[in-house]
C-alpha cells in the first residue's frame, strides 16, 4: 500500500510552502514541493497580501505534486493569525487584504478602547488586546471606510479565503478565528457583546467549524486546470500557531485544566515554544485561563486541534534576526543562518557586556533597519551597545531566551503547575544556540522537534478529517516520525538568575 499523500500549505512570515505529507506505516513524512515569497506589499502607503499571486504560486504547487506524485487525497493552508479578506454580495474579494504590520490600527486604538478597555476584551474573548488582532483592524477599517457597511458581506480568515477559493465553500474555522478577538473565550461561537460593543455587523461571521472539516472539494475547473482529480479541501487546523501545536509529542498527560487547584497537586507540565518569526511561548489547558493574573502578564487564549485551549504569550521571535538579516543584505553583506548561529556560538560565553533588549518592544514592530533600531534601544537603556555582528545576534538570542524563562516562570504562578520541560518546535529551533540558552536560562530540558511543525500539524489534522487516524493518535504518529533533540541545562550558569 502507497499510504496517502496530500498537500499543505503553510504560508509564513518570508516564505509561503506548499508541502508533501505522505502517510504510511504510521509514519508522516514531509517533502517540500514549491517555495515562494510571500512578504507583505506597498499600496499607497498600506500594507497588503499578494493574494493573486499567492494563488498563483499555490498553483504552481499543486500542479507540481500531482504531475509528480499522482492522485493526492486533500489540502489544506494554514497562516499566521489575524489577518482577514472582506467579499461582497458576488463572493468577490473587496480590496487586497491587509497585513497586519500595516500601520492603521494605531489612529483608533484608543477609540475601541474606550467602548472596551483590554481587560473587558480580555474576559470575553480570552484574547489580549493587540493592535495586530482582528477586531482591532476591522474596526480600523470601518472607521476609516464606512461604505464598506453597505459593500461587506463576507469575513473570511485568510486561510478560510484560500479554502473558499479553492471549493467555493466559506466556513470560519475555529483556530484561525480565535486569534480575532471577535469570539467567546471557548471559541465556539462570535461574542455578541463584543459586536455589540464595536457596532460590528455580525453577519460578517460565517458558520464555525472545528478544525478537521471536510470543506469540500477542489473547483472542477481547478482540478482540470491543475491535473488533479477530486481533492479534498479541508479546514485544518488553520492558524499556523495551532498546527505547530498540533505536532508536539506529548502525551496528553501534559494538558491539565490551567486551574490552580488546592487539594491535588496538579500534574506537571510540558509547555511549549513555537519558534518562528514570533515565539509563541505556553501551556496547552482545558479552558480559557482568565484571570486578571493571566491578563496583567500578558496571556492570550486561542484555540487547539481537538478543543483544548492554548495559553499563551506571543513574543517577538526571530523577526528581530530576520530583520537584522535583511538589513545587512540590502547593504551589500548578507549573512546565512548557518554562518549567524555559529558566530554567536564562539563568542566569549562570559556575558557581562551583552545588552539584553525587550523584543517586544514597540520599536521592533514594523520592518525597518533592526541593528539601527537595537542601536537606539541601547542607548535608550544605558546599555552597551553591541559592536560586531556577532555581538547583534548574542544580544538578540539571550533577549529572546531570557523572555522566554520569564514566560515560563509566569506561566507556573498562573497555572500553579511545574513546567517539567519545555518542548520547542518550528524553524527557530534550527538555531541550535538559542535551544540551548534556553534551556540555560529556564533550567529545565529542552526538547526540540519536529522543525516542520505547522506542516506536520497541518497534515495530522488532516489525516484526521480524512478518518484515517483518530485524533487522539496524532501527537503519536508525530513521535514514530521525527526523532527530537534533547538539551540539558547548563550545570554551572553564572548569568541567568534562576
Ligand atoms: C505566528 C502567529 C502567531 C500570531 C501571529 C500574528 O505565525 O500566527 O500565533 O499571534 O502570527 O498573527
Amino acid at each position: 500500500d502507497n499510504g496517502i499523500k496530500l498537500l499543505a500549505i503553510d504560508l509564513g512570515a518570508s516564505s509561503g510552502r506548499v508541502m508533501l505529507g505522505s502517510f504510511a506505516d504510521g509514519k508522516v513524512e514531509v517533502e517540500e514541493i514549491h517555495r515562494f515569497p510571500n512578504g507583505p506589499v506597498e499600496i499607497a502607503g498600506q500594507l497588503h497580501w499578494d493574494v493573486q499571486q499567492l494563488l498563483q504560486e499555490m498553483k504552481q504547487g499543486i500542479a507540481a505534486a500531482a504531475g509528480r506524485y499522482g492522485p493526492l487525497q486533500s489540502l489544506s493552508v494554514d497562516t499566521w493569525g489575524v489577518d482577514y479578506g472582506l467579499l461582497d454580495d458576488q463572493g468577490e474579494l473587496l480590496y487586497a487584504p491587509h497585513h497586519y504590520r500595516d500601520q492603521r490600527m494605531e489612529g483608533i486604538a484608543s477609540v475601541l478602547e474606550t467602548a472596551l478597555p483590554p481587560g473587558e476584551q480580555f474576559k470575553l474573548t480570552g484574547n489580549q488586546s493587540s493592535l495586530i488582532n482582528t477586531v482591532y483592524q476591522l474596526f480600523a477599517d470601518l472607521q476609516g471606510n464606512p461604505g464598506l457597511r453597505g459593500t461587506a458581506r463576507q469575513l473570511l480568515m485568510m486561510p478560510d479565503l484560500f479554502h473558499y477559493m479553492f471549493s467555493g465553500v466559506a466556513a470560519a474555522e475555529q483556530t484561525i478565528w480565535s486569534t480575532s478577538g471577535l469570539l467567546n473565550a471557548d471559541s465556539t461561537v462570535p461574542s455578541e457583546e463584543v459586536l455589540r460593543r464595536l457596532e460590528l455587523p455580525a453577519e460578517l461571521i460565517p458558520r464555525l467549524v472545528p478544525a478537521g472539516t471536510v470543506l469540500g472539494e477542489l473547483r472542477p475547473a481547478l482540478q482540470e486546470e491543475l491535473g488533479t482529480g477530486p481533492l479534498k479541501i479541508i479546514a485544518g487546523a488553520s492558524h499556523d500557531t495551532a498546527s505547530a501545536v498540533a505536532s508536539i509529542p506529548y502525551d496528553s498527560g501534559s494538558v491539565g485544566t490551567g486551574r490552580i487547584s488546592g487539594l491535588n497537586p496538579p500534574q506537571p507540565a510540558a509547555a511549549f515554544i513555537s519558534c518562528g518569526t514570533w515565539s509563541l511561548v505556553g501551556l496547552e489547558t482545558t479552558e480559557p485561563v482568565l484571570s486578571d493574573e493571566a491578563f496583567a502578564c500578558g496571556f492570550t487564549n486561542e484555540s487547539c486541534f481537538g478543543g483544548t485551549n492554548r495559553l499563551l504569550k506571543n513574543i517577538t521571535g526571530l523577526w528581530l534576526l530576520q530583520e537584522t538579516q535583511r538589513s545587512w543584505t540590502e547593504a551589500g553583506e548578507p549573512l546565512t543562518h548557518q554562518e549567524a548561529a555559529e558566530l554567536a556560538v564562539n563568542l566569549d560565553r562570559s556575558k557581562a557586556d551583552i545588552a539584553i533588549l525587550d523584543p517586544n518592544d514597540p520599536l521592533f514592530s514594523t520592518p525597518g533597519d533592526m541593528p539601527l533600531r537595537i542601536e537606539s534601544y541601547c542607548i535608550r537603556t544605558g546599555q552597551p551597545v553591541p559592536q560586531t555582528r556577532a555581538e547583534i545576534i548574542r544580544s538578540i538570542l539571550e533577549s529572546l531566551a531570557l523572555s522566554y524563562a520569564g514566560t515560563i516562570r509566569e506561566l507556573e504562578a498562573i497555572t500553579g503547575r511545574t513546567v517539567s520541560c519545555i518542548h520547542m518546535v518550528g524553524g527557530g529551533i534550527q538555531n541550535k544556540l538559542l535551544c540551548q540558552l534556553t534551556a540555560d536560562a529556564t533550567g529545565k530540558e529542552v526538547i526540540a522537534g519536529p522543525v516542520e511543525a505547522s506542516a506536520i500539524g497541518n497534515i495530522v489534522v488532516q489525516l484526521t478529517a480524512l478518518g484515517a487516524i483518530q485524533a487522539p493518535e496524532a501527537r503519536r504518529v508525530v513521535a514514530r516520525s521525527c526523532t527530537p533533540v534533547r538539551y540539558q541545562p547548563a550545570v554551572s550558569n553564572y548569568f541567568y538568575p534562576q
